[in-house]
């Protein structure tokens, strides 16, 4: 079967044929031995070529004009599931959109916190297909975070006492299920109560001493 389609139009770039039978719903033209989908330019003549002719090429070809269906009567592409010499199929020529990755970015970035604090940080990742998204966070540098929840959208820890400034460096990656995509960011930990040094006299001389109040 030869689908001519109307003039001035041509097939698009990653064109499918999705086809419907009351069995399986709308489903893509399944290729096999029994049953191919080929495609061709119009002739001189502004005429598909005939079936049989070798200008056919496998697939469906951006810019071309006709299609050619070979189907098997009563295989999976015929609608009327019975041998009858008919073919019967209802198609459209659709256009399959490649999975994005999605993107993603953070709410807090490279902001400095006192020790002790507890922070919240939100990933806001977002997909061109709308896929469900899951969040893994991970640390990658700094004094160990307890992170409440690693694979949640938000997540929340407390920072520890340090004994000198820090930068931890937290990273998110998340995935539509197929692609991935992860940033991260810095946050400085400021060590606000610091190991102070007390200089205390005694009679004939005098001593260190070393209050610790973090
Ligand atoms: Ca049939
Ligand atoms: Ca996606
Ligand atoms: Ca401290």
């Amino acid at each position: 079967m030869v689908i001519p389609l109307s003039e001035n139009v041509v097939l698009p770039k990653n064109a499918i044929y999705r086809q419907y039978t009351s069995k399986q719903g709308w489903f893509t033209f399944v290729e096999n031995s029994k049953n191919t989908i080929s495609s061709a330019l119009i002739n001189e003549h502004r005429n598909c070529p005939n079936g049989h002719f070798s200008s056919y090429n496998g697939g469906l070809n951006a810019q071309d004009n006709c299609i050619r269906l070979i189907i098997e009567d009563s295989g999976i592409n015929d609608s009327d599931f019975i041998i009858n010499s008919e073919i019967t199929d209802l198609g459209v020529i659709a256009v399959e959109q490649p999975n994005q990755a999605p993107s993603i970015s953070i709410d807090i970035h490279n902001a400095s916190f006192n020790e002790g604090s507890k922070v919240k940080l939100s990933a806001q990742g977002r997909d061109p297909e709308n896929d469900h998204l899951v969040y893994l966070w991970t640390q990658l540098l700094g004094p160990p975070l307890h992170l409440s929840d690693a694979s949640a959208k938000t997540i929340s820890f407390t920072l520890p006492n340090v004994k000198s400034n820090q930068v931890t460096e937290l990273k998110v990656t998340v995935t539509d299920g197929i692609l991935s995509t992860s940033t991260s960011t810095y946050l400085k930990v400021t060590d606000v109560f610091p190991i102070k040094k007390v200089l205390a006299s005694f009679d004939g001389g005098s001593a260190d001493w070393s209050i610790i109040i973090n």
